[in-house]
């Protein structure tokens, strides 16, 4: 996958929206958490360019985690060096929190603040985090962890929890990326990522160390990246990055441990964005997808993009409905 191919081209200023010198104006401080102003629709976070969501559902809240796109106008070319966090109780009015995690958190990382996802187990929050090696070279994957879904965050291990030289199928530098982690009703928890590659293998209770082989799955058509792994009524789903520009397809299982049957497109193409990269919960009684485009104005795009929320339905039969993407946004939930 070219990463630098963009399906814009319009050159461009730098971020300026009215609600981030509205924030500004307010005093907006990095030392505590700041009520945004309500702004309904998407994308959900207008004042900074968020991508590659992944949300957790703890006591009643949505923990929203994001990378932060920090490349000026008009470079086309990831510029990330942190993660963001927001948090809501009815998925429209959202409260920033200070970046709970950067990538200097790990001394072994160079930088990249890629794809991510938080859980939590046992009352601790896991973050599991893709970031350029500092010394093998490629992506890797790293672990922090805090006491607080807000954090802060600091790493678990003191090194990669994954290396790009466990997997030398995939020849590219890339392919650990994108973690998603989910433990089951069982308490086996288990780890899912990749590039080209979809790997995945389980984690030992404390989170931190693989507990057993690194394995591929063979049956996902055009994985690209992107695994997000959700259970709904009896149903495993593993959703991911599928071509490139990505549209957003799953399969279906019985166990995290599959097998996966494919079951078809959920997504598009994202709107300005050859990324696509999707978290899925249920909140509230409510299917929620959540994924980024680039439709900021005017700067928006594959490297500036922007986090948006619609809602998910399933069929009769498990299965899940193409999202429709839309300009409204969800409704406050209560
Ligand atoms: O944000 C950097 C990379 O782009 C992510 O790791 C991929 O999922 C894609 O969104």
């Amino acid at each position: 996958m070219n990463k630098q191919i963009s399906l814009r081209g319009r050159a461009a200023r730098g971020l300026r929206t009215g609600l981030l010198t509205g924030l500004l104006a307010a005093g907006f401080s990095a030392a505590q958490a700041q009520q945004l102003p309500p702004a309904p629709g998407n994308p959900v976070i207008k004042h900074k360019y968020t991508a590659d969501p992944a949300a957790l559902v703890h006591k009643g809240t949505v923990y929203l985690y994001a990378g932060h796109d920090e490349a000026p106008a008009p470079e086309q070319r990831y510029v990330m060096h942190e993660w963001l966090c927001f948090s809501s109780t009815d998925m429209v009015n959202w409260k920033e929190h200070p970046s709970p995690l950067n990538v200097k958190a790990f001394s072994w990382a160079k930088d990249d603040a890629w794809a991510s996802q938080v859980v939590e187990r046992g009352g601790k929050f896991y973050w599991y985090a893709a970031v350029e090696h500092g010394s093998v070279p490629g992506k890797a994957i790293g672990v922090a962890v805090s006491d607080s879904p807000t954090g802060p965050f600091k790493d678990a291990r003191g090194s990669a929890l994954i290396t790009n030289n466990m997997t030398t199928d995939a020849k590219i530098s890339w392919d650990d990326i994108d973690p998603t982690v989910f433990v089951d009703d069982k308490g086996q928890a288990y780890l899912y990522w990749g590039n080209t590659i979809c790997y995945w293998a389980k984690l030992k209770p404390n989170m931190t160390e693989l507990d057993g082989p690194i394995n591929q799955i063979k049956t996902l058509p055009n994985f690209t990246e992107a695994p997000w792994l959700h259970k709904h009524g009896g149903w495993y789903y593993l959703s991911y990055a599928y071509q490139f520009p990505e549209k957003i397809a799953y399969a279906m299982s019985r166990s995290p441990e599959g097998p996966w049957e494919f079951k078809g497109l959920l997504n598009e193409v994202a709107g300005n964005s050859n990324t696509n990269h999707q978290a899925i919960i249920d909140f509230k009684g409510q299917g929620y997808f959540i994924y980024h485009n680039g439709s900021i104005p005017t700067d928006g795009g594959s490297f500036r993009r922007s986090v948006c929320i619609d809602y998910l339905y399933y069929n009769k039969d498990d299965t899940m409905k193409r999202v429709q993407m839309t300009s409204e946004g969800v409704k406050p939930v209560q």
